[in-house]
């Protein structure tokens, strides 16, 4: 799976890093990591004219720094050439399921803000339904204050919410931004849209891990060592 991860961070960074592109968003996960492998050779071996990379959260941060890559933010450099991200699940249309590592705020802020967003994966997350293969649900960003009432909220629309407990630590997992992670399955998402508007209209919910409309290429590390391009 890690040689599927590789082969699909590599040929996305190949194919959409230009000498023309200034700004990169970055995104998190354990797939993005070799975006910003192949991209910090690229940039020691050719010309390129990176002046700034945006994180979608604290490991994010770290990838850049340790890259050696410009590290910036968005209010600084409010236009993003291209933006990589991982994905939990990605559907027919390329809607996807994100939110795997708590980062999905910050994630979908920096896609909203680059011209192109580009999914790199492996063959495990090529899906045709959202939820069928990603049987843990969708994460949603949720403000701590009131997470009891929203498993209520979300047990009454006919989810199975659960609140995403750490490991290696005690109580919730915390994001980047402060909040909690509620992980509620709906099963097969037949209308993503249309269940990520029901939820972001739900007070408590700041972020949904369904990003919908968003990406318009996703390359698939395959296990034959081949990659699928979907867009
Ligand atoms: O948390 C996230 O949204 C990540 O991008 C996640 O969905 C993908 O993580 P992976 O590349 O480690 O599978």
């Amino acid at each position: 799976v890690t040689e599927a991860k590789r082969k699909a961070s590599y040929t996305a960074v190949d194919e959409h890093i230009t000498t023309e592109t200034r700004v990169v968003g970055i995104g998190s996960g354990s797939t993005v990591v070799f975006c910003v492998e192949r991209l910090a050779q690229r940039v020691k071996s050719e010309n390129l004219g990176i002046k700034a990379c945006i994180p979608t959260s604290f490991q994010a941060k770290q990838l850049i720094i340790e890259a050696g890559l410009p590290l910036s933010e968005l209010n600084q450099f409010p236009d993003i050439d291209v933006a990589f991200d991982g994905a939990d699940e990605v559907d027919a249309q390329l809607n996807c399921i994100k939110g795997g590592g708590a980062c999905q705020l910050q994630e979908k802020l920096v896609a909203s803000c680059a011209k192109k967003f580009v999914i790199v994966a492996d063959y495990r997350k090529n899906s045709m339904v959202l939820g069928e293969q990603w049987k843990l649900g969708v994460p949603l960003e949720v403000i701590p204050m009131v997470y009891a009432p929203l498993l209520s909220k979300l047990r009454a629309l006919g989810a199975n919410p659960v609140l995403r407990m750490a490991m290696r630590k005690a109580g919730p997992v915390v994001t980047d931004n402060g909040n909690f992670v509620i992980d509620a399955d709906f099963g097969g998402i037949q209308d993503p849209v249309a269940l990520e508007r029901m939820l972001i209209a739900i007070p408590g919910i700041v972020e949904t891990g369904l990003f919908c409309n968003m990406a318009k290429w996703a390359y698939f590390g395959m296990q034959d060592g081949s990659v699928q391009l979907r867009s």
